[in-house]
């Protein structure tokens, strides 16, 4: 297929990708995971210092997630360590430089992840952010958790996953999420200002200190035992009938009858 998904360019050190896909609302489809890491992967080659993702100027939404049409419905778990959204998150994580989520418009479910993973987040009041998982009866991956446990604090992150309701920017600011809410009117010369003096930087230090920061942050020692034990957790989930009815429920243009079962 020849989905256009995003576009992206390099200048002065700074990559841009723009997420392209207004027909799916930006889902964060394999087609896009693919295109994303495609372009990390080529400006890591291109010595691009800080990268920018953003959403095409006047999108309602920035990224509506994780694709639903392609969540596995029959045993499979629905966020795999080699889902491509997960290894898309990964290369966000481990480029050797800054990634700036410039957010304007909607952040759902897998996106949130995504906007997170990023390094820093500058926002406009258009931009709210919700995690969704108990719409559709997922069970979250911990790798994820943890992703949300390294930015917010425990009683935000419960309320965000247990309403799955938007946060305002405002409130966003507040949690933590947002580094700088601007004016929109500002926000693209306020971005690539603060991409430029973050490029002018020493790159080999800034590149290891990121690295510092995930591993650190990312690492949380557990028992095989204890993480074997979350894994068959999740399992009774995604097996269950309400995981089914959840991903019904959304092609199905309808409101999910969720039972427990
Ligand atoms: N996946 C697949 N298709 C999607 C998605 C998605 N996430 N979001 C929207 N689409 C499709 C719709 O099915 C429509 O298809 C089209 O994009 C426009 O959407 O009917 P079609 O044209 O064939 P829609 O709903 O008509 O657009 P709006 O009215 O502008 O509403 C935008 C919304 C983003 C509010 C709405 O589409 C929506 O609620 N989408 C789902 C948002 C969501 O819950 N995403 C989280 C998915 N879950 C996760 O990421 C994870 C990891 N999780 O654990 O749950
Ligand atoms: N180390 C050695 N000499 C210094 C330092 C320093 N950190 N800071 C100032 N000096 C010396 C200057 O070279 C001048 O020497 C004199 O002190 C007065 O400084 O020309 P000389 O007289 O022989 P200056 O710059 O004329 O004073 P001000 O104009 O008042 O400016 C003060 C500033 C603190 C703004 C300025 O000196 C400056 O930017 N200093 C460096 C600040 C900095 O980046 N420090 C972080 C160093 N790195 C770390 O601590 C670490 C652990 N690290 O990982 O990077």
């Amino acid at each position: 297929a020849t989905e256009h998904y995003i576009t992206s360019s390099a200048a002065d050190g700074i990559g841009t990708i723009t997420l392209a896909h207004a027909a799916r609302r930006n889902a964060l489809s394999h087609g896009m995971m693919d295109a994303i890491s495609a372009a990390l992967a080529g400006f890591q080659q291109q010595s691009v210092r800080v990268v920018i993702i953003a959403a095409e100027p006047g999108a309602k939404v920035w990224s509506s997630g994780h694709d639903i049409g392609e969540l596995p419905v029959g045993g499979l778990d629905p966020l795999r360590y080699a889902d491509p959204l997960e290894h898309t998150l990964r290369a966000i994580r481990r480029f050797p430089g800054p990634v700036i989520a410039k957010v304007q418009g909607s952040v759902w479910g897998g996106a949130f992840d995504l906007v997170l993973s990023c390094d820093l987040v500058v926002a406009d009041a258009s931009a709210t952010f919700a995690i969704t998982p108990v719409n559709l009866g997922v069970p979250y991956n911990t790798t994820g958790l943890l992703h949300f446990m390294g930015r917010l604090r425990l009683n935000v992150i419960k309320e965000l996953f247990f309403t799955a309701a938007p946060a305002e920017a405002a409130q966003a600011l507040e949690w933590g999420v947002i580094n700088w809410l601007v004016p929109a009117e500002e926000i693209d010369a306020f971005t690539l200002d603060l991409a430029r003096r973050m490029a002018a930087k020493a790159p080999l230090a800034m590149a290891v200190i990121k690295e510092q920061l995930r591993v650190l942050s990312d690492e949380v020692p557990i028992a095989a035992q204890t993480f074997e034990r979350l894994q068959d957790m999740r399992r009774l989930v995604y097996d269950s009938a309400d995981y089914r009815e959840g991903v019904a429920a959304f092609r199905e243009k309808r409101a999910p009858r969720f039972t427990g079962r």
